[in-house]
């Protein structure tokens, strides 16, 4: 409820990232509603502006023009207060983000909730495995420097409102820090 206070202009601007199915999107529309931040989601982006090139054929979906992509959010980024929800964040300008968050979940709920929508086969398992190995957190640890990047697990409604005040703690602080 302190995000009443919210009215200046903010420049925070923060990524939710990890596998698809690990609860990027709840948290980041849930935190949104909450901070009063905007909430951007990349895949959606992507989707509404064709931002494509080509088309994967083995993982059955179409490939991300990452360059297009930047250059849609550029402006809504520099003027800060947003967080950004994709699976992965190697290739967004790294002054885009003063934090970013890696969600992670256990194998056995991420199979089960990739499982409901429908992926097939080879996009089942070779998402489970990314999660296994850790692939995006390490990706996040190499693309932005180590203290801004934090792991937060996302397997029960609990962890989403652990998390979800976690941030807001986080807002607050980097606010107070910046507003002198
Ligand atoms: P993503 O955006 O990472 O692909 P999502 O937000 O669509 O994931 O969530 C996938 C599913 O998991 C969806 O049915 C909601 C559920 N979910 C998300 N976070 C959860 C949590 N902390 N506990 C239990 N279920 C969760």
């Amino acid at each position: 409820a302190f995000l009443g206070g919210l009215s200046f202009p903010l420049c925070i601007r923060e990524a939710a990232s990890g596998t698809p199915g690990v609860g990027k999107t709840t948290l980041g529309k849930e935190l949104a509603a909450r901070s009063g931040l905007k909430y951007v989601n990349v895949g959606d982006l992507a989707r509404e502006g064709q931002l494509y090139d080509g088309y994967d054929e083995e993982y059955d979906c179409p490939i991300l023009d990452e360059d297009r992509v930047v250059d849609e959010l550029e402006n809504q980024m520099s003027e800060g207060g947003v967080i950004v929800d994709y699976h992965g964040c190697d290739f967004f300008p790294e002054r885009w983000f003063h934090i970013v968050f890696v969600l992670k979940t256990d194998n056995s709920v991420l199979y089960k909730r990739l499982e409901t929508r429908g992926y097939n086969e080879k996009k089942l398992k070779d998402n489970v495995q990314c999660e296994i190995f850790q692939i995006l957190y390490e990706e996040a640890l190499a693309s932005y420097s180590e203290e801004i990047v934090h792991q937060l697990p996302s397997n029960k409604p609990e962890d989403l409102e652990d998390n979800i005040n976690q941030i807001l703690n986080w807002i607050e602080q980097w606010i107070k820090d910046h507003s002198s």
